[in-house]
């Protein structure tokens, strides 16, 4: 019986239930609508139709997706595991709907039911699993996998409170609560029967066995449920569909039971109260990350669920644990899960009975390293006594890894007991802390930065010493992002226009955008481009107005800057530049200025108050601008509260005008800098992160660079850097810092921004005054070629032509060759294309 059902199943695609036709489609949402959701037609609402509609495209992912997992399976392939703390999705409906090529026939199904296709996409509320950058690009990365057939899967935290979302109140930023499960997930499907048990804490026991062998018992105090929920990861039409799974932290029965049964009723209470809240909610990228229990517990948590996951897939295939890391290659995405390296050896050792010889040969061939950040604070250690309490057995592990480590350096650099000190895993300087970086480097075969110049500043800086040690290990992988969700899905009246000239091969192979290049030449071509940005820039003041009430030009430039708000990004650089052009216009209101519409967007870590403050300096700058008649014909500032996936796909494809404006050496690659290049606005930044790589693709001259370089800034602040005597020695910048510091800008609170002032003016860490003029500079040329709509619209055109390496197609093509070793991909993976 069994037999015939899996028989059957690879027609199950092309059955009367699941196929593409229209008519099946619309069978499909009422059918949903009625045995899934258990309502009515005439009493459903916006939701349930969304819901309906999700069921409906998930039941045609399904076959694919089982079809996908035998296939791999069968083939033998070498697996890449993704391992994230943060998987920053977006919404999936439309993302899905274009990846299947079912656009049309879904659109004309919901269309026979009176139903609004693009509303319905609305409704979907999106699961915020991450902070920004790094999230976001673990989610362009799993699209990429699927799209290039690569066996991969993504292993992360199904929190249960997202990214808090964000309201301003009186200019301030308030944050609500995330429940983004509240109408569930029709995307996900619990596998209880794949759960796994993770403890923490308790003691360990070591004796020699009858062998003599040195063996080690941890007995752990809690022990904890993972369950896994798998979300299926569609390939733009490959025919492929990954998986994401995420663990959710449950109480563990029998723990609970045998507690509660000796009548330690306190204790059963407690240890679900422990169990729940591991998966309770995502940390924002905070500085009181730092000393979180709470946080190691969730890293240690979603680390060992999958590497036990992937431990027993690989034992379920009939593959020997010897050759674990000839089928797994798990890429840590930073540090978080790098605790996985200690994890894998004491599952080796202790569980599998591996000698440690074989155990860390195993171990530093499965691991790779992704850095994303050389901010040093922001570089994760735990201190060794919470570190200790918690996972006990992986501290005697580290301690091993370490001392070998160790005596490997005092072997290629004898006497350099400094050098020894500074690389040690265990930080002694002081109070001792545990270096993460330092495990994962210790632990992978490759170490990669995000772009250019950020990994050759790992190499000379921040991991300078492990290159010394291991050149051979450090490569780079410049960020890409995935065009179907920045593009295709986005920018539907620019794809549509792209498409009518160049056919639609660029949605799966970015490359073939360079066949736009000719067509900048091409005033009737430069027209229809130019009508699609204003169609676009309707769109988003239209949703701005909705939103916030303010009412913006869409023939103004649109000159936007979203990213989570810190200094090193400089936000408040931008504003600077604001006030410069206000004052100018206030003192000659004559003064003929190309109208500018500034948005912003973007959260501020809760406990982070300067970018607070920031924040609160854009809305009051906003408030004074936008209410002046004086000014505000020319000048409009926006601050877009909740910045978030869907948002960014309004405002990308709507802005002229791309701030890439972060101090030189700070920011280790910026993706969003992609996302508008190749929605055709153009870029003023900086020579930082991947903007010197944009710059170099799409022409010096179609790029608005200013500001000192990395090297610059170091010398800069190495010779004495001071920064009130720019501000002595600058009117306009005087003029400037003098009215924030007045309360002009504060309804007369000349107290309110002083922190932000007086951090300017006596220390300024990341170079505002340095950059300023430059900065004003070049904001003046923009203006000026702004003037030009022909010139501006054929730079934008070659920004857009010119983008194609910045897919994440072509990065997951470099991981795959220079570190994951995977030459042969699974394209089609048994199913048509055009399924
Ligand atoms: C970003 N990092 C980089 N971190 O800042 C950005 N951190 O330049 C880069 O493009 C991007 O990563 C992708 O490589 C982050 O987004 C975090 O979100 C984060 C979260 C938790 C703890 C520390």
């Amino acid at each position: 019986m069994l037999k015939q059902i899996s028989k059957e199943h690879d027609s199950i695609v092309d059955d009367e239930r699941t196929s593409n036709t229209v008519a099946a489609l619309k069978q499909g949402i009422l059918d949903n609508l009625f045995y899934v959701l258990g309502k009515r037609v005439e009493v459903s609402t916006d939701m349930d139709h969304f819901m309906a509609l999700a069921y409906t495209v998930r039941d045609r992912i399904l076959a694919r997706w089982l079809t996908t997992r035998e296939d791999y399976a069968k083939n033998n392939v070498r697996t890449v595991y993704y391992l994230s703390a943060e998987f920053l999705m977006g919404p999936y409906l439309a993302s899905n709907i274009l990846n299947l090529g079912i656009d049309d026939v879904i659109r004309q199904a919901a269309g026979e039911l009176d139903l609004d296709l693009n509303h319905l996409i609305g409704q979907e509320s999106e699961p915020g699993l991450g902070n920004g950058g790094l999230g976001r690009l673990a989610a362009c990365y799993l699209d990429s996998l699927a799209t290039l057939g690569v066996p991969a899967m993504g292993y992360g935290i199904r929190y249960e409170f997202g990214m808090f979302h964000q309201a301003i109140r009186d200019g301030w930023q308030v944050e609500l609560t995330d429940y983004w499960l509240r109408y569930g997930n029709p995307w996900e499907i619990r596998r209880p029967q794949a759960c796994v048990e993770v403890g923490f804490g308790g003691h360990t026991q070591s004796w020699a066995d009858s062998f003599g062998e040195y063996k080690v018992l941890w007995t752990p105090d809690e022990v904890v449920k993972g369950v896994p929920f798998d979300t299926p990861i569609v390939g733009y039409r490959s025919g492929v569909a990954n998986t994401l799974r995420l663990w959710r932290s449950e109480a563990n029965e029998s723990f609970y039971f045998d507690r509660f049964n000796s009548g330690d009723y306190e204790g059963a209470v407690g240890a679900k109260i422990f169990a729940e809240n591991i998966s309770k909610v995502l940390y924002p990228n905070d500085e009181e990350i730092r000393g979180k229990e709470l946080r190691l517990q969730q890293q240690y948590f979603f680390t060992s669920c999958s590497l036990q996951d992937m431990i027993r897939r690989h034992e379920t295939t009939g593959h020997s644990l010897e050759n674990f890391h000839e089928q797994c290659a798990v890429q840590l995405n930073d540090t978080h899960p790098s605790i996985g390296v200690a994890e894998l050896m004491r599952l080796l050792v202790d569980i599998h009975g591996f000698g440690w010889d074989k155990a860390w040969d195993i171990t530093s061939h499965t691991f790779n390293y992704t850095n994303h950040t050389l901010l040093p604070e922001a570089l994760e250690r735990w201190s060794l006594p919470m570190f200790q309490s918690l996972l006990p057995r992986h501290l005697e592990i580290i301690y091993e890894i370490n001392s070998r480590f160790l005596s490997l350096v005092r072997t290629k650099f004898p006497n350099d007991e400094a050098r020894v000190a500074r690389m040690s895993i265990i930080d002694e300087h002081g109070e001792r802390y545990v270096r993460m970086a330092y495990l994962a480097c210790v632990g992978s075969g490759h170490i990669n930065g995000v772009a250019k110049l950020h990994t050759e500043l790992l190499k000379s800086d921040v991991l300078r010493d492990f290159y010394e040690l291991w050149p051979e290990k450090f490569i780079n992988v410049t960020n890409g992002v995935t065009p179907r969700r920045w593009l295709a899905v986005a920018n539907p009246e620019q794809s549509e226009l792209m498409t009518s000239k160049i056919g639609h091969d660029w949605i799966g192979d970015l490359d073939q955008l360079s066949k736009l290049e000719r067509y900048a030449e091409d005033s009737a071509f430069r027209s229809e481009w130019q009508g699609v940005q204003r169609a676009v820039k309707v769109r988003l003041a239209q949703y701005i107005a909705a939103k916030t009430g303010i009412s913006v030009d869409p023939s103004s430039m649109f000159d936007a800057q979203v990213k989570r708000i810190h200094e090193y990004k400089r936000q408040h650089l931008n504003v600077l530049y604001i006030l410069t052009q206000y004052y100018r216009q206030k003192k000659d209101p004559t003064l003929e200025i190309s109208p500018r519409t500034f948005l912003f967007g973007g959260k501020a870590a809760p406990g982070y108050f300067m970018a607070k403050l920031i924040i609160k300096l854009i809305t009051s700058v906003a408030e004074v601008i936008n209410s002046d008649p004086e000014v505000n014909q020319h000048l409009k500032v926006v601050f877009l509260p909740d910045y978030n996936v869907t948002f960014g796909q309004l405002v990308y494809p709507a802005a002229d005008l791309s701030e890439q404006i972060s101090t030189a050496g700070k920011e280790a690659s910026g993706t969003g800098n992609m996302k508008f290049a190749m929605n055709g606005a153009l870029t003023i930044g900086t020579l930082d992160g991947a903007n010197i790589e944009i710059r170099d693709a799409v022409g010096h001259e179609n790029f608005f660079l200013f500001g000192l370089t990395a090297a610059e800034v170091v010398a800069r602040k190495a010779a004495g850097y001071h920064p009130h005597q720019i501000y002595e020695s600058n009117g306009a910048l005087r003029e400037v810092i003098d009215g924030i510091a007045s309360g002009r800008f504060s309804r007369g609170d000349g107290s309110l921004f002083r922190p932000l002032v007086d951090g300017l003016l006596n220390s300024d860490p990341y170079l505002l005054f340095a950059d300023y003029q430059t900065y004003v500079d070049c904001q003046d040329r923009v203006c000026k070629t702004y003037r030009d709509q022909e010139a501006w619209s054929k730079m934008s055109i070659y920004n857009a032509a010119r983008m194609g390496q910045f897919s994440s197609d072509r990065s997951i093509r470099d991981y795959c060759k220079d570190i994951w070793n995977i030459t042969r991909f699974e394209i089609g993976a048994g199913l048509p294309a055009s399924k």
